[in-house]
């Protein structure tokens, strides 16, 4: 399974519809200008219609009295409930596309027009006695006969997994089949099958195990729980419905929250139900680039001779499951009850900054020994992380002997280092970065230094900065894949790494030789653009048959694919082409390392609730916790964008924000002074702003205020001073209180048990006069 808000998002120069759940097309998103420009031009023109679920009316190409848009607020991580609504809904009108539901493999799909795929028709063991339950049924689990496993490549650099086979019911002969043979599937199956010694097993499709998740409650039951009304569900069911493949379903910072699994599930549900994954209007791949630090075509910037092998569990608990870990062994062997672990572990998705703080404050799995900052602040843009209780620890010798930060400016977190490296702002530095989505096309943009570093010389030409800090300490201290003999160029020899330019500029060679290489750059543009005197002093990282190319790419900031050249037909070109799941084996054969029960599998509603299944209900009611939390990204700056001046004017501060009915209720009125406080102790005071564009029950705040340091304070290196001006710390920081979890021992910021997300939405909170 792919995570909705991670790798995909709305084709919004083609879409009819999208529905953008906790999202702001031009507010924020990646990147916003863009979503801005093109949401506002197709729904102006008629041609988009999009509507916005989310407990907060923000800015952007919304309007509640422009055409074609909608703003319908929600109760905040209740997301899967309103789409469990709109499912009931288009499953029950028949308003879902069976047919492309009912394709087992890509290949079938490719025969009926489509380049997407998923498990809907795939059976999952539901008997209860056997062995695999709860898992996909596989070939072997009833004796199905499988081609021969193809012969391992010996020439492969890893070693790649044997297919796997899943079983369907074929639509046309009515038999157990292999999903690869089979060219359509019955999606609806729910019975036995027969293993090879006779025995039956109880199986149902994927979908049949969705739906009857969903079915267990109507869509009255749905609007309760997320306050949005009955007929707006269905009015957004049949809207999305209507559009064929042209419609889309997006969310992002949404899917922040302890419920935030089951939102982006909920998302892509959406999306795979009209057939539209990997269509022109619909939902596409973002960050598609051309290859720049990866093995390319002219170098391999990801591997290196020596290249040492990582091994180990990773600090932050995340992508871990618990029963992988020496502890869960430990007590097992001890005849204990395992459950629950010391410290939640997080079975499903990848490492967590997150959570790697809040291991490191409680050293647990391990005791950390350096810690280093680079173009992150952890403390601020981590939720509970800037609790006293936190930085308190994390300031202790015997958390972690050694903080190294490398930064550009004294943010929050690099002020709690040892020592302070020097970096570059965008205009001094190298960078290759891709489009974070939006245009369908390959794209790699290149930045490289326009001014001189203003950090201070390290020696002939080389300046202070991330890179080269990198690349001295790795030489000091012997670490492989530095020097003169570092890089793998195509031709076999080997390339040095002393510079940033050695590195950045082979990415770019390696972008300009991907697929067909870009032309070379005429004498007119060097001229022109004086290329020759800006590229001077890099001369040695490329061959002179690399440079024309590489100028071509220098000059236009990047490489850009034509966008509508990214589709064949109405297919995208880079659609992700694996198994889009609906039932989720991996989830479904995960444990909860505090109960030890399993997550589900497929889409379900679940309420806010603490490691041990303690639901937040239950610990702080409602009637004495009025308010959840949500924050959101402020319009006008970024997380780290005060240092920008002009920008800083336009919003010097944010508010906590509630409707009007709640402020009458509590009599308080927009510009008084209150305190935002945390059902698990902590309070931030600031002005309140009473505004019909929050849901009841929220109080929003914009995120990117509160700031302690990065410039507000003045800070002293030798005898100069500099900082001091306190506006850069106004306005109130609503991760600073968010929910701890006072079921895990120690400080633990409240998280999703399942992936380790940080609970940014949600939580218990009561507002008071200050
Ligand atoms: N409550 C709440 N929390 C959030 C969010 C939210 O909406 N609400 N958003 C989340 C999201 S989506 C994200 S991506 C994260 C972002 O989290 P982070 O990446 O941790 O934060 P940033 O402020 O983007 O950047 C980190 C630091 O980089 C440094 N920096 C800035 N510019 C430069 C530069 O030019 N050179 C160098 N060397 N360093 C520089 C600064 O010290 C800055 O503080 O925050 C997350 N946290
Ligand atoms: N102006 C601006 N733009 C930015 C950034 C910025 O700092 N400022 N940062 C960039 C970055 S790093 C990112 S990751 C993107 C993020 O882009 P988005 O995901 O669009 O923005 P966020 O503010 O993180 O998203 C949170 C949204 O979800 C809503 N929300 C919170 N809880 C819930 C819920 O339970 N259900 C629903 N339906 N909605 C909920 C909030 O009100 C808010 O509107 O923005 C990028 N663009
Ligand atoms: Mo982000």
């Amino acid at each position: 399974m792919i995570a909705g808000g991670n790798i995909l998002k709305p084709d919004v120069e083609n879409a009819e519809y999208i529905l953008y759940i906790g999202a702001y097309p031009g507010h924020s998103g990646k990147p916003m200008q863009t979503i801005a420009r093109q949401a506002a031009i197709r729904s102006s023109s008629g041609t988009l219609k999009f509507d916005v679920v989310d407990p907060v009316l923000a800015g952007g190409a919304v309007s509640p009295i422009g055409g074609n848009t909608q703003w319908i607020p929600i109760k905040p991580t209740t997301d899967s409930a309103f789409v469990m609504g709109m499912l009931y809904w288009m499953i029950d009108n028949n308003k879902i596309n069976a047919d492309f539901l009912s394709f087992p493999n890509l290949n079938a799909a490719k025969k009926k027009g489509f380049n997407s795929w998923t498990n809907a028709a795939h059976l999952v063991i539901t008997d209860s006695e056997h062995p695999n339950k709860r898992k996909l049924l596989r070939a072997e689990d009833i004796g199905l006969a499988v081609p021969p496993a193809p012969e391992p490549d010996p020439k492969a650099a890893t070693t790649t997994t044997p297919p796997q086979y899943f079983v369907v019911i074929d639509k046309a002969t009515g038999k157990p089949a292999l999903h690869s043979d089979s060219n359509e599937a019955d999606l609806l199956f729910k019975g036995e099958v027969t293993d090879s010694s006779g025995k039956s097993i109880q199986v149902e499709t994927s979908f049949m195990i969705l739906k009857e998740s969903i079915f267990k409650q109507d869509i009255a039951a749905y609007s309760k729980i997320c306050g949005v009304p009955e007929a707006t569900i269905i009015d957004i069911a049949k809207e999305f419905s209507s559009h064929g493949t042209k419609a889309a379903a997006d969310g992002m910072g949404n899917t922040a929250s302890s419920t935030g699994f089951d939102a982006s599930m909920a998302q892509y549900l959406l999306t795979l139900m009209i057939g539209s994954m990997n269509k022109k209007g619909g939902v596409i791949t973002r960050r598609n680039a051309y290859k720049s630090v990866a093995p390319g075509p002219r170098y391999d910037l990801a591997n290196y001779p020596n290249k040492p092998k990582t091994s180990g569990i990773n600090i932050s608990r995340a992508g871990v499951p618990y029963e992988k870990t020496p502890e869960f062994k430990m007590r097992k062997a001890k005849g204990e009850n395992p459950y629950p672990a010391k410290m939640p572990w997080h079975p499903v998705g990848s490492g967590s900054d997150n959570q790697a703080i809040f291991s490191i404050v409680n050293g647990y799995p391990y005791q950390a020994k350096i810690l280093m900052f680079w173009m992150s602040n952890p403390l601020m843009t981590t939720p509970a992380a800037a609790r006293e209780e936190v930085l308190k620890e994390l300031k202790k010798a015997e958390r972690v002997p050694l903080i190294i930060a490398v930064d550009a400016f004294m943010g929050e977190s690099t002020s709690i280092a040892d020592y302070i490296i020097p970096d570059t702002t965008p205009y001094e530095s190298w960078a290759h970065a891709n489009s974070e989505g939006n245009c369908p096309g390959k794209v790699l943009t290149v930045r490289w230094p326009v001014v001189e570093p203003m950090t201070g010389k390290i020696s002939d030409n080389r300046y202070a900065c991330f890179e080269n800090y990198c690349i001295d300490v790795a030489k000091k201290i012997g670490i492989p894949g530095f020097g003169d003999q570092a890089i793998p160029g195509a031709d076999k020899k080997l390339y040095p790494l002393n510079t940033p330019e050695d590195f950045f500029l082979r990415g770019i060679a390696n972008v300009a030789y991907d697929g067909e290489p870009v032309p070379n750059i005429s004498e007119d543009e060097i001229k022109l653009q004086d290329l020759e005197t800006a590229t001077k002093s890099w001369k040695n990282s490329l061959s002179t048959e690399e440079w024309p190319k590489a100028l071509y790419v220098l000059a236009r900031g990047g490489r850009f694919e034509d966008g509508a050249k990214a589709f064949v037909g109405d297919n995208h070109k880079y659609g992700f082409t694996g198994c889009f799941s609906l039932y989720v084996e991996k989830m479904a054969a995960a444990l909860n390392s505090f109960t030890g029960k399993p997550f589900s599998g497929t889409l379900i509603y679940n309420e806010e609730a603490f490691a041990d299944g303690t639901t937040l209900q239950q610990k702080y009611p409602q009637k004495e916790w009025p308010f959840q939390g949500v924050s959101y990204k402020a319009k006008f700056r970024s997380v780290s964008m005060l240092a920008n001046t002009v920008l800083r004017d336009l919003n010097k501060t944010n508010s906590i924000e509630i409707n009007p009915e709640d402020a009458a209720s509590l009599k308080l009125k927009t510009g008084d002074k209150v305190k935002l406080i945390s059902a698990t102790g902590g309070e931030a005071v600031g002005i309140l702003l009473v505004r019909q564009g929050v849901a009841r029950g929220t109080v929003a705040v914009a995120f990117g205020y509160g700031h302690w340091e990065y410039g507000s304070r003045v800070q002293q290196a030798g005898d100069k001073k500099t900082g001091g001006e306190a506006s850069i710390a106004s306005g109130v920081l609503l991760s600073g209180i968010s929910l701890v979890d006072p079921t895990v021992k120690g400080v633990f910021g409240f998280s999703e048990m399942s992936t380790g997300g940080p609970s940014r939405n949600g939580g218990a909170f009561r507002i008071e006069k200050a």
